[in-house]
C-alpha cells in the first residue's frame, strides 16, 4: 500500500487515476476514462460560493472502511486488505492509507469519523485512546499532505456491550462517566485535527420498555450530558459546532432524538437551543414519518440546521438501509430547502451510506460516491435555478400576503384579544373565502426545473 500518492499517479488500491476530472453532462464513458464527473464542478460557482463549498463533501469512516458487509443473517462479504493486516493497529493503519487513496479519487474535500472506526478498543479507556491518538497522528500527517479537512468526528457510544443500556441515559452513573471520557478524547482530537462540526449521535440513548425505565431521569442525565459537552467544547476553545443526529427508533425501541421537533424541545429545556444544532440523515428522517426536506425546513426555521447525512432510505423497507442518495426530485427538494435555511454553512454533505453487500469490488466505493456526489450537485444546480426563479417562493408569499395587512400584523404582535377578534367577525360580517392551495400547478412548475 502506497502512503503518498501525488497527482496524476495511479492509485494503489482502485483502479482509477488518483482524481476523477469534471468533464461536463456530456462526457462519454472510455476505456481510459470510465468514470468522470458530470456536474461536480468545483470550482463553478452558484449563489456566489463554489460547488465546492456549497457542498462541502465527506467521506465517512464507517461504511466505507469499517463496515465488513455483514447483514443480520450474512458474514462479512468484503474482503478488505486492511482486514488481513497483521494485528489490529497494523490493520488501522491499512485502513487509514486506503480511505486517503479513496479521497484523492474522488477529489473529496472532507471526511468523518467515530472513534472506533479509525483505531481499536484497548485493554482499557487509556489504551483505547492511546490508539486513537496514533491513527490521530497519522490522519493530521496525511491532511497536510492531501489537503482533506476533517467535517466531524463522534465517538462510538453505543457497540461495546457496556453501551447495551445506554451511554448518557444509562441507570448506571458509570456508564455515563465513561462515555463523558470517551466524548472528551474525541471531541479533544476532532478539536486538533481542526474538524468544523462534533456529532453526537444517541445510538443507544432510548428504551426498549417502559417497564424497566425512569423516562424522566433519562432525559435529564441526556440534558447534564449535553451540556457538559458544550461546557468542554468552551473550555478548550473549540469553534465547531455540536451537532445531534435525530433518529426515531433503531438500535432502541424509541430513542429520545427522534425528529428535528423533539430535538428542539429538548434543546430549549435544557437551554442549549442557541448551542447544539442538528446533523440530519434523510433514512433517519423517512424512519420517522417525515421527508428529508421536512426535517431541513424546520430546523431552518427554528435556527437550528447544522449538517447533512446523505443517503436512502428504501421506501419498501422499514429500516436504515443506508443507501447511497440517487433519486434527483428528492435530493434537488432538500437542497432546495438548504438553500432557503441559509446554505450548508459549516457544516456539509456526508455520505453516511454503505455499499449492498454484494458490490464487493474496491472500485465499487468509488462508483458509489462519485455517482453520488454528481447526483447531489446536479440537485443543487436543480435548486439553485428554483431559487433564482422565484415562482415557488412567490406562490407562498401570496399564499400569506394577508398576514402582511395592519390586521394580520397586529394579531401577531398579540394587540388583539380573543374578544376583538369576535367583534371583528361580528362587526364586519366576516366570511373568509378558500383560496385553492394549487399543490398540482407547483408541482407542474417544479418539473420543469428538472
Ligand atoms: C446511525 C448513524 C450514525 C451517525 C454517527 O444510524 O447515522 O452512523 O451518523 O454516529
Ligand atoms: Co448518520
Amino acid at each position: 500500500m502506497r502512503h503518498d500518492l501525488a497527482s496524476g499517479q495511479r492509485s494503489a488500491y482502485f483502479s482509477f487515476p488518483s482524481a476523477l476530472a469534471y468533464r461536463g453532462p456530456g462526457h462519454v464513458p472510455s476505456a481510459q476514462e470510465p468514470l468522470a464527473y458530470r456536474y461536480y464542478d468545483k470550482n463553478r460557482l452558484v449563489l456566489g460560493k463554489s460547488m465546492a463549498e456549497q457542498l462541502r463533501f465527506a467521506v465517512c469512516y464507517w461504511h466505507s472502511f469499517g463496515w465488513g458487509g455483514t447483514d443480520p443473517f450474512g458474514e462479512p462479504s468484503f474482503q478488505r486488505p486492511w482486514h488481513a493486516a497483521g494485528d489490529p493497529m497494523a490493520q488501522a493503519h491499512a485502513k487509514a492509507d486506503v480511505a486517503f487513496e479513496l479521497f484523492r479519487v474522488l477529489d473529496a474535500p472532507f471526511f468523518t469519523f467515530h472513534d472506533r472506526d479509525v483505531a481499536p478498543e484497548g485493554a482499557t479507556l487509556a489504551e483505547s485512546n492511546a490508539n486513537l491518538r496514533r491513527i490521530g497522528d497519522v490522519f493530521a500527517r496525511k491532511m497536510q499532505d492531501t489537503g482533506v479537512r476533517l467535517l466531524w468526528g463522534t465517538a462510538n457510544l453505543f457497540s461495546n456491550r457496556r453501551y447495551m443500556a445506554g451511554a448518557a441515559t444509562n441507570p448506571d452513573p458509570e456508564v455515563f462517566t465513561y462515555a463523558a471520557a470517551q466524548v472528551k478524547n474525541v471531541l479533544e482530537l476532532t478539536h486538533e485535527l481542526g474538524g468544523a462540526n462534533y456529532v453526537l449521535w444517541g445510538g443507544r440513548e432510548g428504551y426498549e420498555t417502559l417497564l424497566n425505565t425512569d423516562l424522566q431521569r433519562e432525559l435529564a442525565q441526556l440534558g447534564r450530558f449535553l451540556n457538559l459537552v458544550v461546557e468542554h467544547k468552551h473550555k478548550i476553545g473549540f469553534k465547531g459546532q455540536i451537532l445531534i443526529e435525530p433518529k426515531p427508533a433503531e438500535p432502541t425501541k424509541h430513542q429520545y432524538d427522534y425528529d428535528v421537533g423533539t430535538v428542539y424541545g429538548f434543546l430549549r429545556a435544557h437551554g442549549l437551543e442557541k448551542e447544539v444544532k442538528v446533523n440530519l440523515e434523510q433514512n433517519h428522517a423517512l424512519l420517522a414519518g417525515h421527508t428529508f426536506e421536512h426535517e431541513i425546513a424546520l430546523a431552518g426555521a427554528l435556527g437550528i440546521f447544522g449538517s447533512l447525512d446523505m443517503n436512502r432510505g428504501d421506501e419498501m423497507l422499514g429500516w436504515d438501509t443506508d443507501q447511497f442518495p440517487n433519486n434527483l426530485p428528492q435530493v434537488a427538494m432538500a437542497m432546495y430547502e438548504v438553500l432557503k435555511a441559509g446554505g450548508i454553512g459549516q457544516g456539509g454533505l456526508n455520505f453516511d451510506a454503505k455499499l449492498r453487500r454484494q458490490s464487493i469490488d474496491p472500485d465499487d466505493l468509488v462508483w458509489a460516491h462519485a455517482t453520488a456526489m454528481d447526483l447531489c450537485a446536479r440537485a443543487l444546480l436543480v435548486a439553485e435555478q428554483m431559487l433564482a426563479d422565484g415562482a415557488l417562493q412567490r406562490h407562498v408569499q401570496d399564499r400569506y400576503a394577508g398576514w402582511e395587512s395592519d390586521d394580520g400584523r397586529a394579531i401577531l404582535r398579540g394587540e388583539r384579544s380573543l374578544e376583538d377578534l369576535a367583534r371583528e367577525v361580528e362587526k364586519r360580517g366576516l366570511e373568509p373565502q378558500p383560496r385553492s392551495a394549487r399543490q398540482e400547478r407547483l408541482e407542474h412548475l417544479v418539473n420543469s426545473y428538472f
